[in-house]
């Protein structure tokens, strides 16, 4: 049978489909845009059941540090406001362009610099959506590999996450992902 979990060193990777807003890790990250002022598809659910308090500290990160916007690749850390998840990672995919303009590097960065945000926080475990593979345009076969193997890494290099959660909003999605994990893991 096949299996939705993965051992990677002391952690666990998980596979599910659903809605990220509904997870009960430590964090769940939202695939923000540079502005951080919201947006559609999973940005726009997690403003809308987070409620404003995430925005107030997007402008406000915002102002302080990112004045220009987050680029790219980047990832910033908010309170979850009413989510059960305590906190939301905020990161920025590439848009998609083809594949030659930087974009599986981009995108590789936005995961590991998403969970360095979670670990340098004292965070054990944190849920991802699938960035980049809706507005941004991202192929999920292409982008379900290039995460994977960012979260791989990373767990290879550091103990203190105990859990990586993938919530999946697609049949599609979830099979992409599984596929890829079961060759990586
Ligand atoms: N839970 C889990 N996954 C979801 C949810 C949800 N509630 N809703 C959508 N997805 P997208 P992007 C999936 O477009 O491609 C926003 O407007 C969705 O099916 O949310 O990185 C931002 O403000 C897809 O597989 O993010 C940016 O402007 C994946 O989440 C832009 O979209 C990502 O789709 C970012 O585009």
């Amino acid at each position: 049978m096949a299996s939705n979990e993965f051992k990677v060193g002391k952690a666990t990777v998980r596979l599910v489909m659903g809605d990220i807003t509904e997870a009960s890790t430590d964090a769940i990250v939202n695939a923000a845009n540079s502005s951080l002022m919201g947006g559609g598809g999973v940005d726009g659910a997690i403003h809308r059941k987070g409620g404003p308090q995430i925005l107030e500290e997007c402008k406000r990160i915002r102002a302080t540090e990112w004045p220009n916007g987050l680029p790219a690749g980047k990832a910033v850390i908010t309170t979850g406001g009413n989510l059960k998840a305590k906190y939301v990672i905020h990161t920025v995919g590439p848009v998609w362009r083809g594949g030659n303009h930087g974009e599986p590097e981009l995108l590789e960065q936005a995961y590991q610099n998403s969970l360095r945000l979670a670990t340098s926080k004292g965070l054990k475990t944190v849920a991802f959506p699938s960035v980049s593979t809706g507005a941004y345009g991202y192929p999920v076969e292409e982008a379900s590999l290039v995460a994977l193997k960012a979260v791989k890494e990373f767990l290879e290099k550091e103990d203190k996450l105990t859990e990586v959660v993938f919530v999946l909003f697609s049949e599609n999605a979830l099979e992409a992902y599984s596929d890829k994990a079961r060759k990586l893991f």
